[in-house]
């Protein structure tokens, strides 16, 4: 049975609309539009369409709710009690390559705290959603986290840094660290999908520095509702957009963060 929440069917008539015209412009990849926001940070016309499609959607059932999007910034900057967090292709590397890993994502956050949210994979057709209190759901499945114990026969997830990082070196540094304890260590780019995946146990862990909040607000949902941890370490109150994130199975979490976060003590 799946979710049903007001919020939920919400959000998932938005995506519904939204990924419409994102598979049709998946199919049509090399006509599209791109252009550079940054070092290694691709816009597409698609981001844009697929965003405007996202907020009109959600707009229509609350128009007094604030926004924040990668794309268009904060929408209703005076209302930060109730705002929806919107990536709408997370993983447009991917997206822009023609490669089928990336994702919707929108989160709904009341009072600083995220209350439930959507990672929906349109060419693969995965919804993930979950509501606090409701559980975390794979279409119309609950997921759960692994119950994967031995550390160094985790499945972990990261991303890399982006091209313009600061701390590149001891973000390789960490990735070095952990590889040498764990050999198998994926980087798909797509975070909302990274996070959700370690939902549903295909991944036992993914950590990432300076991500997003957009990218991962709807994914810390789904896995703290399918039994997982999140934990965002280090916070930095200079960048109140940005994370340092971990997200794991509860089992492998503390060893985890015993590499991240103690290696920088010593
Ligand atoms: C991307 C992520 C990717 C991460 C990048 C970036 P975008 O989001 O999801 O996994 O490594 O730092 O933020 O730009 O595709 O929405």
């Amino acid at each position: 049975m799946r979710l049903n929440s007001p919020k939920i069917n919400i959000i998932s008539k938005a995506c519904m609309k939204a990924s419409r015209s994102l598979i049709r412009d998946f199919g049509e990849i090399e006509n599209l539009q791109v252009s550079t926001k940054g070092p290694g940070d691709f816009v597409t016309s698609s981001d844009k369409r697929t965003e405007k499609i996202i907020i009109e959607e959600l707009q229509k059932a609350h128009p007094d709710y604030g926004i924040i999007t990668e794309e268009s910034g904060i929408i209703n900057k005076s209302n930060t009690s109730n705002r929806w967090i919107i990536d709408p292709i997370d993983g447009t590397v991917n997206f822009l390559n023609g490669v089928p890993q990336f994702a919707i994502s929108v989160g709904y956050e009341e009072n600083g705290e995220i209350k439930c949210g959507v990672v929906f994979d349109p060419i693969k057709n995965e919804f993930f959603c979950a509501e606090k209190g409701n559980g975390a759901y794979l279409n119309n499945s609950r997921i759960r986290v692994s119950n994967k114990k031995i550390f160094k026969d985790a499945l972990l997830v990261t991303g890399g840094p982006k091209y313009s990082s600061k701390i590149k070196e001891k973000i390789f540094s960490e990735f070095e660290k952990i590889s040498k304890i764990v050999p198998n260590i994926r980087r798909f780019g797509s975070a909302a999908l990274d996070i959700s995946y370690v939902a549903c146990g295909r991944f036992d862990g993914y950590w990432q520095r300076e991500i997003n909040y957009w990218d991962i607000a709807a994914g810390t949902i789904i896995l703290k509702e399918a039994g997982g941890f999140v934990d965002f370490f280090e916070p930095d109150d200079k960048a109140p957009l940005k994370r340092n994130v971990l997200a794991s199975n509860t089992n492998i979490h503390k060893e985890l963060k015993d590499l991240i976060v103690k290696k920088n003590i010593e």
